[in-house]
């Protein structure tokens, strides 16, 4: 039996879970070190130089950035693509991916689910109520309008599930947890398209259990992760007990 790959980040993380559906669409056996970002030990620097989750590590091959990771994936993994076939389509469909990773975490991300949840955990103090605001009243909007515009009334962004559809998705459950939901009423075609997302491909497994973690403290995932039995957490534990911001970490 070929070794499982070990992926360190915990599955709250939207990009940890992003390479986790692409794993599970290409059947890639994984181990996860459920470690949330900001406690990473001092060595792991040398594996993440950002100190960001995902990493990805399978024998001497040490790889981060979620995008990274997944391309690699569809290089060297058979099994269904993770792109769709027409080079116009997968370039359309990686800037899809590229808006997720950037516009839309960085505000359902960052300037909401950070705010709002995280960092009062992780480094106290108050959120910022104008960031807060802005990022609801008038940022999130305009990205659900963009994307009501690029979004099928049926099926996935390029007809088969992609990679478009799996990075898209997952920040949405990050969204609910601090009350951002996609209203069906202003925009049917993204809500409908995600309860597809959500119900029909692995994504719904794993948003199972990143919504059990998000209610664990840090320290207690690891168990939880085998309570759930989707994967074994791996034998290292990246978690240690200072939180501390990494270098992109936005102030
Ligand atoms: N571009 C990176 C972004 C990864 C990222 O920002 N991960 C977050 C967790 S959701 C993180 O590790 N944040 C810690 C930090 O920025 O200090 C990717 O695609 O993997």
């Amino acid at each position: 039996m070929t070794e499982p790959v070990t992926i360190i980040g915990s599955p709250v993380s939207p990009y940890v879970r992003k390479v986790l559906a692409a794993c599970a669409v290409k059947r890639i056996a994984v181990e996860i070190d459920p470690m949330p970002p900001f406690l990473a030990r001092d060595g792991f620097t040398d594996l993440s130089p950002l100190r960001r989750i995902p990493v990805w590590i399978e024998g001497d091959v040490t790889l981060c950035d979620s995008s990274v990771i997944v391309q690699y994936i569809e290089e060297t993994r058979p099994g269904p693509s993770l792109w769709p076939a027409d080079p116009v389509e997968r370039a359309k469909a990686r800037f899809i991916e590229e808006f997720a990773d950037t516009r839309l975490f960085d505000v359902l991300g960052w300037k909401l689910y950070f705010q709002l949840a995280l960092k009062p955990i992780f480094f106290g103090g108050e959120s910022d109520a104008a960031v807060v605001e802005r990022a609801r009243e008038t940022e999130l909007p305009a990205i659900f309008d963009y994307l009501e515009g690029v979004t099928p009334e049926s099926g996935f962004l390029f007809g088969e599930l992609s990679l478009a559809d799996l990075s898209l998705a997952p920040a949405f459950l990050n969204g609910r947890a601090v009350q951002v939901n996609v209203d069906p009423e202003r925009w049917p075609r993204l809500a409908a398209w995600l309860e597809r997302v959500e119900t029909e491909t692995p994504l719904g497994e794993l948003n199972k259990l990143a919504r059990k973690l998000m209610r664990t403290p840090p320290h207690a995932q690891r168990a939880r992760l085998e309570e759930f039995g989707l994967t074994p957490a791996t034998a290292h534990d990246w978690a240690g007990d200072v939180p501390r911001p990494g270098p992109m970490t936005p102030q």
